[in-house]
């Protein structure tokens, strides 16, 4: 078994600096700022809502799976911003497809224990200079679950990510205590189900301020969050999550793909 497994396997989490260039970095924040001057921003309703999840009611975010859509920050009182970009960026946008089909990506998940990867989602998270939200801690797989669990987590800082602009926390050992919530569909609406009523442990927590480039690699289980962005700089970051068709993807996961779009593995030629 190789080290890196040896630390995923124990900690629920690896940081790898200087995966991307920062050419390859700039191209992505290029490419998500292209989308986003061409979006009628003031027209969107969607707020992504990490808090209370009010996304959950709405078309716009429960169709979004094989799209690329925008979603806003709750900015009550100022002008509308844009959340994040989600969740096909890595099957429709040519950069990001570009990025995400990258063989390093396939060896090192297959090398965490995925014998089949493929490709569910992808997202830009702005994390806009003082607008940018929180994210509250959670497990990715109370959204992206299989039986059993397989879902990785592969977040790419984009810029550098800072104690002040609100870099990823882990809960070093997180992955072994259980899932703690399931975030279900039923039809025009998707809501959490508590399994485990404990909260998260206070201490412990462990701050990722990276290096843009950074690859921070997430287990499925592991508990992790990131603060607001106090600061004057942005944090953008991609996020793109794989699963294992070894796996039985749940019916009820908010986020399904239509059969003509199936999903797929890495380094299919577009
Ligand atoms: O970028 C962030 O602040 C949070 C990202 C995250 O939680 C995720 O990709 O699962």
């Amino acid at each position: 078994m190789s080290e890196r497994r040896r630390q995923f396997d124990r900690d629920g989490f690896l940081v790898l600096p200087g995966f991307a260039s920062p050419e390859a970095c700039a191209g992505l924040v290029a490419a998500a700022e292209r989308i986003v001057a061409e979006t009628d921003v003031d027209a969107l309703e969607t707020i992504f809502d990490a808090k209370g999840q009010g996304h959950g009611r709405d078309r716009w975010f429960l169709d979004s799976g094989p799209e690329v859509r925008a979603f806003l920050e709750d900015t009550p009182e100022g002008p509308k911003r844009v959340n994040k970009l989600g969740h096909a960026l890595h099957d429709r946008v040519p950069e990001f497809r570009a990025f995400s089909d990258d063989p390093r990506l396939d060896a090192l998940v297959r090398e965490l224990g995925v014998a089949a990867p493929r490709l569910l989602q992808s997202m830009l998270i702005f994390k806009y200079p003082r607008v940018g939200g929180e994210v509250p801690a959670h497990q990715d797989a109370s959204y992206l679950y299989t039986e059993p669990v397989s879902v990785i987590g592969l977040w790419f800082a984009l810029e550098e990510a800072t104690l002040e602009n609100g870099c990823l926390e882990a809960l070093p050992g997180s992955h072994r205590l259980g899932l703690r919530s399931r975030y279900r569909r039923d039809g025009d609406r998707a809501f959490t189900e508590r399994l485990d009523p404990r909260p998260w442990p206070r201490a412990g927590w462990r701050p990722l301020p990276v290096p843009a480039g950074t690859l921070v690699v997430l287990h499925g289980l592991l508990a992790h969050r990131s603060a607001a962005n106090r600061s004057p700089d942005p944090r953008r970051a991609y996020a793109l999550h794989v699963i294992d068709a070894e796996t039985e993807y749940a019916a009820d996961n908010w986020l399904q793909r239509p059969a003509d779009m199936p999903l797929r593995g890495f380094s299919t030629p577009a």
